[in-house]
């Protein structure tokens, strides 16, 4: 999973990407992209570790990417924000940043805040550039649709696709509202257009309101979250001990990391299944739903292609009998087929043969 932290400028996105991925980006350096992979937290794999002692503990990832901000004020602005577009696309949840904070020191965006504002103007970018390229699409389809071609018919539910898709970004709604079937997500899917991607918005706040949930998530957005950047880049600076305790001070009882993880995950419906053995214990990341053959074939091709069954057990009754024997002797470990549906928190334990 690749997250883009985008947002107007100085509204503290490079200060949250540096308390998720603890990089700096070079202070001094003309602005540019970051990328960064973080561990996605996981307060099951420990347990498993101590359970299995394995040589090699693997976390899933996230990749984050740090957007250098644009002023969607002005033209010169606005084209600067088209060239980040290609690495936009390329993520799957777009992080939205907007400054809600006080100090005096850093310039009001517009001399002014407005977190809503900014929210719709970002959304607002979005819907044009996407509308841009449906547009481009939906001539060339016209003019092609016209020459009789090996193609004609798939070109033709292409075309259906994306004129519901310009009707609702025509009406400044997200793509995404467009699409009705997987088969309509696959027609379009090499687009990667950028509406179509599930947006998470953090309204970066002042410490003191830092615990305070956002009342009303805007329009668009999957959610909304609200952390103090700079107090969360802090305490990378403190000895892992003292970090809780720090964050607890201000109400805060989770770092942003984890939650901001955490709410994109949930954004875009994913979630994790973990495999553990003395070699290695490590978490898979799935979307929700997936069968037990596809999250097979997500560790090896060969486990999905000879796959026989799914030894299963839920972490909660790993944890209940103690380990993998006790839990198999006390009825937890079942025998899942193919069409299993994978839970979150699963260990599975695939039986394959090729
Ligand atoms: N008071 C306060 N200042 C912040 C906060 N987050 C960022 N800043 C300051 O705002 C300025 C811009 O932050 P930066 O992360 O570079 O913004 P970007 O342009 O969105 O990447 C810097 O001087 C930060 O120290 C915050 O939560 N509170
Ligand atoms: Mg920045």
């Amino acid at each position: 999973m690749r997250a883009a932290i985008i947002g107007p400028p100085q509204s503290g996105k490079s200060t949250l990407f540096y308390a998720v991925t603890n990089l700096m980006p070079d202070p001094g350096q003309m602005p540019q992209e970051h990328v960064a992979t973080v561990a996605v937290p996981d307060t099951r794999i420990p347990h498993l570790v101590e359970l299995c002692q394995p040589k090699k503990t693997t976390f899933a990832n996230v990749e984050f990417l740090d957007v250098p901000g644009v002023s969607l004020a002005d033209a010169h602005g606005r084209a600067d924000f088209a060239k980040y577009l290609p690495s936009i696309r390329n993520c799957d949840v777009l992080v939205i940043v907007v400054r809600d904070f006080k100090n005096t020191s850093v310039p009001e965006y517009r001399n002014r805040i407005d977190c809503h504002g900014d929210l719709a103007d970002m959304h607002e970018e979005l819907i044009f550039a996407d509308l841009d390229v449906v547009t481009t699409r939906l001539e060339k389809l016209e003019k092609s649709l016209k020459k009789p071609t090996k193609t004609h018919e798939q070109e033709k539910k292409e075309m259906v696709v994306l004129q519901r898709c310009a009707e609702a970004l025509e009406a400044s709604k997200p793509l995404s509202t467009a699409i009705a079937s997987d088969e309509d997500a696959k027609l379009i899917a090499s687009f990667s257009f950028a509406t179509q991607k599930p947006a998470v918005a953090v309204y970066n706040v002042d410490d003191d309101r830092a615990a305070e949930p956002i009342k009303n998530v805007p329009e668009n957005f999957h959610s909304a979250i609200p952390l103090c950047a700079d107090i969360e880049a802090q305490i990378n600076e403190l000895p892992t001990e003292d970090r809780a305790a720090f964050l607890g001070d201000i109400g805060v009882e989770e770092p942003a990391r984890d939650r901001l993880i955490r709410t994109c995950y949930d954004a875009m419906n994913l979630m994790s299944f973990l495999t553990m053995g003395p070699d290695e214990v490590r978490a898979w990341t799935i979307p929700k739903g997936t069968l037990a053959v596809d999250a097979a074939g997500k560790i090896h091709s060969d486990l999905a292609r000879g796959f026989i069954r799914a030894e299963t057990v839920s972490f909660a009754d790993l944890m209940e009998t103690g380990n993998f024997k006790s839990a198999k002797a006390a009825g937890k470990v079942r025998q899942e087929g193919k069409t299993y549906e994978v839970q979150d928190g699963d260990i599975l334990n695939i039986k394959f043969n090729v």
